[in-house]
């Protein structure tokens, strides 16, 4: 331990602590535009903004905070009236070459530029000169870059090429014509960009943002002839209420269910109903690839943003995955053919819409091959923006339900939206599908946790079911590689592109670095598999009924026309 003074304060911190960590845990907090703690312990520090800086005592000059470390004796202050004064500069001069639309930006009210700016007090652009002006990238269906806002933190550099090992960003040019970019200034659509979001989720102002759908929808839900039904995934209701002011870790399904009723949507319904329906397609091919000798391991396959990073970077090896779509597409497709049928509706007049916590969801529901299951995609994000747009008071609304029958859902399903929760939902049905007996205790709590890659084997009667899970597309390549050199025998693997699943996906209200909100939403979700009165996928009567009705059985010609899709390079 080192003893330091921090604002007069003396603190012992560990040896090798940043300032700016040392000064946190005495509850002194150092702004910041670039350092970012990132998900698995990444640091982000490149001391490139200097907004951090600090004076220390017997030092002439300044010293950014989160890249210099403590050491004994050290005397740190703050606020010094130099470090204010630099830090202050230092926005300033960011300003000058920042666009000034505010209020029309997508990041409005959550960009942390913005919010220093507002914190410092500033009132007139003190430096004019000249402002840097690039083309706008707006190729993608998910997201959007504007360069002009970009203030080089480099944290989507980091998120992008540490923790997903995607590599699609990183500075090209010198000077003050640096940007962030893919390789050869290639649009985004055109690069192995998997849309997952991450690098939209750490951005500190409007550089990245998410395509933004809520005109389409309001468009939608005003056309007289239109009947427009939503599906929410099982993420939303975990964060959704923080974009109210919510403390993390309470789901708010009944009133994000009353919301959607109140903005005009003919039926409120639920992804987890098609999250089940997953599971019995999805359990049943394993089963039969075990029983017949078929590919093994087998890749659940229902985060769009791994299918498409495997589609790119695992070309050898597109059998792996299930062929099942994800409960996104699968419900589109059920609720054209077999809703509209038994409602007598025309599915050409239907319009279905989802509330996701993914940007990549909506890429998905462009892709060509299944581009009629579902017509707009929103976020969590773009939904609490539309909530407040109809001026409906959230926090005062009843706790409504799910409108029948494809609002029917299971403990299992809503599970899906935490690493790990797919295949615990597997292998509740797996489990009794094999054995012909009913599973006691369904929780399997060795496969719980966020660690970013869990290993388990799973005894079924006399079988040993390995299973293996990654969240973060890093950590899933660590798996991949092992399957692809021959060094794993796993029968099942969950594999979630964002770090801990969809609590954490790129269109989830932002975390800011504080990755302790996670475990707080994925114990919402916990919660709500344990008070649901039925916790198994094939015990949902809904489902029972559409394969009585309509389905026949899981992977029966039908399915396999609606429910299964097929992968591309
Ligand atoms: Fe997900 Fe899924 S769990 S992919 O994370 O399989 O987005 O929540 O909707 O489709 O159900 C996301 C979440 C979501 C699908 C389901
Ligand atoms: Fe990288 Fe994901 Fe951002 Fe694409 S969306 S640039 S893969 S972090």
């Amino acid at each position: 331990l080192v003893t330091v003074t921090i604002n007069d304060k003396k603190l012992q911190v560990e040896e090798g602590t940043s300032i700016l960590e040392a000064a946190k845990s005495a509850n002194i907090y150092i702004p910041t535009l670039c350092h970012m703690n990132l998900h698995g312990g990444v640091e982000h520090n490149p001391g490139s903004c200097r907004v951090c800086v600090v004076e220390i005592e017997g030092r002439k000059n300044l010293a950014p905070s989160c890249n210099t470390m403590v050491a004994e004796g050290m005397v740190i202050n703050t606020n010094s009236i130099r470090a204010i004064t630099s830090r202050r500069t230092v926005v300033e001069l960011l300003l000058s070459d920042h666009p000034q639309d505010c209020l029309l930006c997508e990041k409005n009210m959550h960009c942390e530029l913005q919010a220093l700016a507002a914190d410092m007090g500033i009132r007139e652009m003190k430096y004019k000169g000249e402002m840097s002006t690039f083309p706008k990238d707006f190729s993608s269906a998910s997201i959007e870059r504007n360069l002009d806002k970009c203030i080089l933190c480099r944290r989507c550099v980091t998120a992008c090429g540490k923790i997903q090992t995607v590599s699609v960003l990183s500075a090209v040019n010198r000077g003050f014509h640096t940007i962030i970019s893919p390789a050869f200034g290639l649009p985004m659509v055109d690069t192995n960009c998997t849309f997952c979001g991450q690098c939209v989720s750490v951005c500190p102002t409007g550089a990245l943002t998410q395509v933004n759908n809520t005109t389409k929808v309001w468009e939608a839900l005003n056309h007289k002839d239109k009947f427009v039904i939503v599906q929410t995934a099982p993420a939303v209701r975990a964060a959704l209420g923080e974009c109210f002011g919510d403390t993390s870790g309470k789901a708010v399904t009944g009133k994000m269910v009353a919301a959607l009723r109140a903005m005009g949507f003919d039926k409120v319904f639920d992804t987890d109903f098609a999250a089940d329906l997953t599971i019995m397609e999805e359990a049943a091919e394993l089963i039969d690839r075990m029983n017949n000798g078929g590919r093994l391991p087998m890749l659940t396959s229902c985060c769009p943003a791994w299918i498409n990073y495997f589609e790119h970077e695992f070309k050898d090896m597109l059998d792996v995955p299930s062929s099942c779509k994800s409960p996104q597409q699968m419900f589109g497709a059920i609720a054209k053919n077999y809703y509209a049928k038994k409602m007598n509706l025309n599915p050409e007049n239907m319009v279905v819409v989802s509330v996701m916590p993914c940007l990549a969801k909506k890429y998905e529901a462009s892709r060509e091959e299944m581009k009629n299951d579902v017509d707009i995609v929103i976020s969590t994000r773009e939904l609490a923006k539309m909530i407040k747009e109809a001026g409906i008071s959230f926090h005062s609304l009843p706790n409504e339900e799910f409108d029948s029958f494809l609002g029917e859902s299971t403990g299992a399903s809503v599970l899906f939206g935490v690493t790990g929760g797919v295949m615990e939902a597997a292998l509740r049905t797996a489990y009794e599908w094999i054995t012909g007996e009913g599973l006691e205790n369904v929780e399997f709590s060795m496969i719980r946790g966020l660690d970013g890659i869990r290993e388990a084997t799973v005894q079924i009667k006399d079988r040993e079911v390995k299973a293996a899970i990654a969240n973060g597309l890093g950590n899933a390549r660590i798996l991949l590689n092992k399957i692809r050199n021959g060094e794993a025998d796993y029968q099942i693997i969950e594999i979630m592109a964002c770090p801990g699943g969809c609590i954490n996906g790129g269109g989830q209200p932002y975390l800011r670095g504080d990755y302790e909100v996670l475990k707080r939403r994925a114990g919402a979700l916990y919660e709500e598999d344990q008070n649901k009165p039925i916790r198994k996928s094939h015990e949902n009567p809904a489902i029972i009924k559409l394969y009585e009705e309509f389905l026949d059985k899981p992977n029966s010609e039908i399915a396999h026309h609606l429910l299964h899709t097929q992968y591309f390079y």
